[in-house]
């Protein structure tokens, strides 16, 4: 252990309690404390606010355990993806035995899909109150980064809320990271609600608007718990977007329309509802598309603020974006570093329980805008597999969204990987959002309002509006045959040849016809 007086001023500027400074030590000493077989909770949220460091050194002496043939793993929670000092080291080490839930990491990805770890895809906002059910089992640690802590031993959140509270809360024990690098001025973003319960304790949660404040600005946190402190000075890993493409511009287009479309029809107001916007590039386009069209005064409640959605604050038409965390490239990270006081008061991060919250999204009417992997031609729509089996990244939000939302929009480009996928197929290899959860399809061929159709009416308005050329053809010959031959005619289907596409890619590496 490193000891209190060789910290540098820095860290010791960010913890205002001597209390807390006693426990200051660095990364190796705190990642000691973890047993082996234990679980963790762990911060981060879709790159931000994770911690840098005792993951980092935990992966170093699962691999020297390792090499001495002595097995170490654990069990991972964390709020949404993290970044390679998290899921890269310890899933390179080998040291991830089981892990929940949303995760973007390549090294991690394939180990799940090696079948080298047990990965449980959950709903995001219903990881904290299964953690307080009990069903997931006990919480050993919790490893959180903050970005200081107050005299009164109050946690500051830095980049993203998650599930921190309820690891802070369940842990027996706490390991906290305080990271310089996270701006100081994030003090007084936050709103952590203190008044969730479970059942039947439960009462209504009080927010109206997208942007009301309902909890406090900082996590409680009970100091006999924290067993470490650990210094850290790194950023989030900040990826940058690739500028919107010809794809990304015509989904934006097509979208914008529709919204305008509701708006003159009396069925959306001039600001819109409350937005949700999915990760990715299309989103980011979305979202900056909206900010050259005709709507002002516009609220966003979400569950991550991209740089599009700051673009959007920083024009003025968002009044105010609440969400659980960051998600920026390099550049908008520094330029709301740069300007921070400008936006302090319009974005609330919260946790991730009431940032998806269903009862929340529904009452709010939230305008859900999601990407996807593959809509079928009835509108089923898979978020999560390639193929059926290959776990992409996870459901994350799209699900709490999805279901609660006013309107529940998915999109996605007509075809992958360079044309020998359709993302429009005759039947989705994995469903993660029934028919009745998927209101709106688009790519960049069109877009289909599949609200009030029977799934007869939907199959051929998505094949005539979303398909892609390449594909059309087949998929309207397919539907035909299945018009005539089909069991029945309510969902009409060809059960061998429905899945056909898909092995057919499998097979040959490409889905367009042998
Ligand atoms: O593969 O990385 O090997 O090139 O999937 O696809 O086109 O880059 O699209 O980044 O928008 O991701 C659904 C995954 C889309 C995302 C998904 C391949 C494609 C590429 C990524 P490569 P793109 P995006 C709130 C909302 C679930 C969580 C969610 C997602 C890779 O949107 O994870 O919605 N959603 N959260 O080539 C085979 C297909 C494919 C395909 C795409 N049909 N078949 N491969 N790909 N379509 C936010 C959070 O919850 C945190």
């Amino acid at each position: 252990m490193r000891a209190a007086e060789t910290i540098g001023a820095g860290i010791m500027s960010r913890i205002n309690s001597a209390a807390h400074r006693r426990k200051v030590m660095d990364a190796e000493a705190a990642a000691a404390l973890i047993a082996p077989g234990s679980t963790i909770g762990l911060s981060g949220f879709t790159g931000s606010g994770y911690p840098k460091a005792v993951p980092l050194a935990l992966g170093g002496r699962i691999e020297r355990e390792h090499e001495q043939g002595r097995p170490f793993r654990v069990k991972v929670w964390t709020g949404a993806s993290t970044g390679p000092e998290l899921d890269g080291a310890l899933a390179k080490a080998d040291g991830i035995e089981f892990r929940l839930p949303y995760n973007s990491d390549p090294v991690a990805r394939e180990k799940i899909n090696r079948g080298e770890m047990e990965y449980f895809d959950m709903h995001l906002s219903q990881v904290a109150p299964a953690a307080w059910q009990g069903i997931l089992g006990p919480l050993d640690t919790a490893v959180v980064e903050i970005s200081g802590i107050r005299e009164d031993g109050s946690l500051i959140p830095s980049s993203s809320v998650g599930n921190n509270k309820t690891w802070l809360d369940r842990a027996s024990q706490v390991i906290l990271e305080v990271n310089r690098w996270q701006n100081p001025a994030l003090e007084g973003m936050h709103d952590i609600y203190y008044g969730t319960a479970l059942p039947p304790d439960r009462r209504p949660i009080p927010l109206v608007r997208a942007g009301d404040r309902i909890g406090e600005s900082g996590f409680r946190c009970d100091p006999d718990r924290i067993v470490a402190i650990v210094e850290t000075d790194a950023p989030d890993r900040n990826a940058p977007f690739a500028p919107a493409d010809s794809t990304d511009l015509a989904i934006a287009g097509h979208l914008l329309e529709f919204l305008s479309h509701e708006v003159a029809r009396g069925r959306l107001p001039p600001s819109l509802l409350p937005l949700q916007s999915g990760v990715g590039n299309t989103a980011n386009a979305v979202l900056s598309g909206l900010g050259e069209g005709p709507f002002h005064g516009m609220t966003a409640f979400t569950e991550v603020i991209q740089d599009g959605m700051l673009h959007l604050l920083e024009s003025g038409r968002l009044l105010s974006a609440s969400a659980t965390a960051f998600s920026l490239s390099p550049e908008a990270a520094h330029d709301l570093n740069a300007r921070m006081a400008e936006f302090h008061d319009r974005i609330v991060l919260r946790p991730q329980e009431i940032s998806n919250h269903p009862e929340l999204i529904r009452r709010l009417g939230c305008i859900a805008m999601n990407g996807m992997i593959e809509a079928d031609i009835f509108g089923s729509v898979n978020s999560t597999h390639v193929m059926g089996s290959r776990i992409q990244n996870g459901i994350g939000g799209s699900g709490d969204f999805a279901r609660n939302a006013y309107i529940s929009v998915f999109m996605s480009a007509s075809t992958a990987k360079g044309g020998r996928i359709s993302t429009i197929v005759p039947h989705a290899s994995h469903v993660d959002h029934i028919p009745q959860d998927v209101q709106v399809i688009v790519t960049e061929q069109g877009l289909a309002d599949l609200r009030g159709l029977s799934p007869k009416q939907r199959a051929t308005l998505v094949i005539e509006n979303c398909a892609h050329p390449d594909y059309r053809p087949a998929l309207a010959d397919y539907y035909a045959r299945a018009r005539r031959e089909s069991f029945g005619q309510q969902s009409p289907m060809l059960l061998q040849e429905a899945l056909s596409w898909h092995d057919r890619f499998v097979r040959t590496g490409t889905m367009k016809p042998e």
